[in-house]
């Protein structure tokens, strides 16, 4: 077996056990995640949530000898104890160096753990289950979008291809075809050629072997050959699954590489039945599976890390981009790519202009800042909302929004469980709002009696929807229309933007539904205006 390659599957059966003072390396490396050996040393990862932790380093030598512990000391910053014993070490920024010096250089080619191939597997499967006989599913990756000259922006991997495949790569393309009278062309995945050249330049590309790892399709094929190997299996089908991008809120103005090769395979078979891949896809994406919460909790984490971060920098006189910095600085070095979306940092009046992204104010003692703000992991979003006070203490008035809004955030949340239709759940939260408001005095009992239903008072403070889907995208695909499920993720942001006192006050956490209510991910994370306060003084 190759030495650079070795997943959990392939090297478990040929672990050893070994115990060193107790800690039964052998038998934990199931429930830990995987175990890599070198010389006599073994390195003990830990997968939960969806990263590697370094958690147990030991010796199967009774006695270590000098270089050993060196090695190990030089790649984990901790040394070994004597006799071997298998020192606890939580050591989470060295994981990165300790998977190189392994040889585990597939890990290096992405900066976060991706996920197994058997989720990707599964998640084909149960798109095939619903695809009618003998039709044919065709699913791209996007373009790397062109600035200006020879500019670019970061490649954005589209996100149906990605939880079908997992394939963080451009000119990716996936065919599916349960029904193919060969087995072999039931799943084939199309990749970039990778070369000498590329690999100087960019970077090698997975090889064949690498994508059929990482993604559990036998059949991988350079994309040159899409064209071909397409016509030839169109020859059995009698339709085709071409994908699209209904998002409601969606502005399709520029052609994707999606629209492109639709067009191109409308052109080249008109007369196929054509169905429409995306709202299977709506269903299935809206349900997580547990690796992917483990993902999204995973950005959570780092959400969070960034948060207390800010909550150390926050004084008088900071500027609003370097709020935006603290953030960055903390996501990066914790193996996120950056904001799962443009933040939002507004302090005071700007508050209350809800896409605010400029980022440019001083924040002013007296001021509430709020913040939205989540980071991304491997390509999972967080999206949080934190408001604080720019000199450490709310104001009665700014405590009193600030409370209002959280009741109405954790009401909200109690309401969210399956069955319930997003429709009913949201004329709830109006009605939560609008007793909050009506205590607050910003809304009469008169302006309540006399109101629109279809735009009723609360909305002259609180004129946004109170959830959203979210997973590989921040606004992500699901049935609206249809009944809650457990295993959707939604956000619950409730919000009282309050113009004419420059104070806007917004809350969101992101929360799991399960089977008789939910799991809030971010319930770590500070929220009461008490804890606010506490860890700004501290
Ligand atoms: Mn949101």
């Amino acid at each position: 077996m190759d030495q650079k390659y070795r997943d959990v599957e392939q090297f478990l059966p040929a672990a050893p056990v070994c115990i060193q003072n107790g800690f039964d390396i052998g038998k934990n490396t199931v429930d830990l995640g995987f175990k890599i050996e070198f010389h006599k040393v073994a390195i003990v990862i830990k997968c939960e949530a969806g990263h590697p932790a370094v958690v147990a380093v030991a010796s199967r030598d009774a006695r270590p000898d000098t270089a050993q512990k060196e090695q190990i000391a030089g790649f984990t910053g901790k040394g070994i104890g004597p006799n071997g014993l298998g020192s606890l070490v939580y050591v989470i920024r060295h994981v990165t160096k300790i998977l190189r010096w392994a040889g585990l250089w597939y890990l290096r080619f992405m900066r976060y753990q991706s996920l197994p191939a058997d989720l990707y597997k599964k998640n084909r499967a149960n798109f095939m289950a619903q695809m009618k006989p003998r039709s044919i599913a065709a699913f791209f990756s996007n373009d790397i979008y062109p600035t200006s000259a020879d500019g670019t922006l970061p490649f954005k991997q589209a996100s149906d291809i990605l939880w079908l495949t997992g394939v963080d790569q451009e000119d990716t393309v996936l065919v599916l075809f349960p029904d193919a009278h060969n087995a072999n062309d039931r799943e084939i995945l199309f990749t970039l050629e990778t070369n000498e050249e590329l690999a100087i330049w960019e970077g090698a590309k997975l090889d064949k072997a690498q994508a059929t790892a990482a993604t559990g399709i036998a059949n991988i094929q350079w994309t040159t050959a899409f064209d071909r190997t397409f016509h030839r299996l169109m020859a059995e089908a009698d339709a085709l699954y071409l994908n699209d991008n209904p998002h409601s809120r969606a502005r399709n103005i520029v052609e994707t590489r999606t629209d492109r090769e639709n067009a191109a395979l409308r052109a080249n078979y008109p007369n196929y039945e054509f169905e429409r891949s995306a709202p299977i896809l709506y269903g299935l994406r809206a349900i997580k599976s547990q690796e992917e919460v483990d993902q999204m909790q995973r950005a959570c984490d780092i959400t969070k890390a960034g948060f207390e971060r800010v909550l150390q920098f926050v004084k008088p006189g900071v500027m609003e981009y370097e709020i935006e910095a603290e953030f960055m600085h903390e996501f990066l070095r914790r193996g996120s790519r950056g904001f799962a979306y443009t933040p939002i940092i507004g302090s005071g009046f700007n508050a209350c202009v809800l896409h605010y992204i400029e980022n440019s104010a001083e924040c002013k003692a007296g001021d509430v800042i709020l913040m939205d703000v989540g980071a991304e992991y491997g390509n999972y979003a967080a999206d949080m909302t934190r408001c604080v006070p720019v000199s450490g203490k709310f104001t009665d008035r700014q405590r009193a929004v600030y409370n209002a809004v959280l009741s109405v955030m954790r009401g909200a949340m109690n309401l969210l469980k399956p069955g319930v239709s997003l429709h009913d759940y949201h004329v709830q939260v109006g009605e939560l709002m609008t007793k909050e408001l009506l205590d607050l005095g910003l809304i009469t009992a008169d302006e309540v009696a006399d109101q629109n239903p279809a735009w009723p008072a609360y909305k002259k403070y609180f004129m946004h929807g109170t959830s959203h889907f979210i997973g590989l995208d921040v606004h992500d695909v699901g049935h609206w229309h249809e009944p809650i499920q457990a295993g959707h993720v939604f956000t619950v942001e409730p919000g009282v933007y309050i113009r004419e006192e420059n104070l806007g006050i917004r809350l969101e956490n992101d929360i799991l539904i399960t089977e008789d209510g939910y799991v809030d991910l971010m319930t770590h994370i500070p929220l009461e205006a008490d804890e606010i306060e506490a860890m700004m003084a501290g």
